[in-house]
């Protein structure tokens, strides 16, 4: 496919991103399959697009009994002897794509593979997740032909392996849904130098990654319960929803 055309999947107006005030459970994957697990922590992974507000997600958790949280680890890539992977990565997709999603992929793997640091803990909250990776940016960069399909399948195939030899099964996953438009003025207004150069058009593109990911019924990209949060809300509101789904988004009932 041509280099970084991303001009192919934009257009889609029937896809369920109009749905804009829709909140609460995907209708495709009920929460009653939520099983908590005997050996090991519950995990849950907040997922949603740059700028619906996950890190804020797991700050206001982190402070709580007997739960561990792990924010993105942004700073490993953004200083990997000495080399800002995150800005080479934005200033130059058809470069450094398939290095970035692949030390991406590596750190998701470190970090949900984690032993909590203590006996105590009984849920670990994920900023993102290894299936994120596989399913939203990967499929993305793929699709939108800013990685080559060789090396799309090197990706995958680690991926694959990873899955099958090590537990990195999620118990659920937090979508806070956004619309475009309303994460694009978050974005710009939060300045992260990598990100200036970030359009509206890729944000459209990767919120329609997450749509295809987790609001349709296809098995191949997502079997895990998900619960939907609007995070087109004032801040406000969305503690709201934190205070009113806390149960659910821990695993307790
Ligand atoms: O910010 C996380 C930043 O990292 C944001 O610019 C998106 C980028 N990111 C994260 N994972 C990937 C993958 N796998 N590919 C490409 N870009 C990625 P946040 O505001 O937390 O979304
Ligand atoms: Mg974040």
């Amino acid at each position: 496919p041509e280099i970084c055309d991303q001009s192919q999947s934009t257009s889609s107006s029937t896809s369920p991103a109009n749905k804009t005030n829709f909140v609460g459970i995907s209708p495709l994957k009920e929460l009653t399959n939520i099983t908590t697990p005997t050996d090991r922590p519950f995990r849950v992974s907040i997922e949603g697009n740059i700028g619906a507000g996950k890190s804020t997600l797991v700050k206001y958790f982190e402070n709580m009994p007997n739960i561990e949280t792990y924010p993105e680890p942004i700073e490993w890539w953004r200083n990997l002897n000495g080399y800002n992977l995150l800005d080479l990565m934005y200033s130059d997709k058809p470069r450094w794509l398939k290095v970035f999603q692949s030390y991406v992929q590596f750190t998701r793997l470190r970090i949900q593979t984690s032993k909590p640091k203590s006996p105590s803990v009984t849920v670990q909250m994920f900023e993102r997740s290894l299936q994120n990776n596989r399913f939203c940016f990967l499929e993305l960069a793929y699709r939108s032909g800013c990685l080559h399909e060789a090396d799309y399948s090197v990706i995958d195939a680690w991926y694959r392996w990873i899955r099958a030899n090590v537990d990195i099964n999620l118990d659920l996953i937090v979508y806070l849904r956004s619309t475009p438009e309303v994460v694009y003025e978050r974005v710009k207004a939060r300045g992260r130098p990598e990100e200036v150069g970030l359009s509206l058009d890729y944000l459209t593109q990767l919120h329609e990654s997450h749509e295809r990911w987790l609001m349709t019924d296809d098995e191949r990209f997502n079997t895990i319960p998900v619960l939907v949060l609007d995070a087109d809300r004032t801040l406000d509101e969305i503690y709201e929803q934190y205070k009113k789904n806390e149960n659910k988004i821990l695993g307790y009932d």
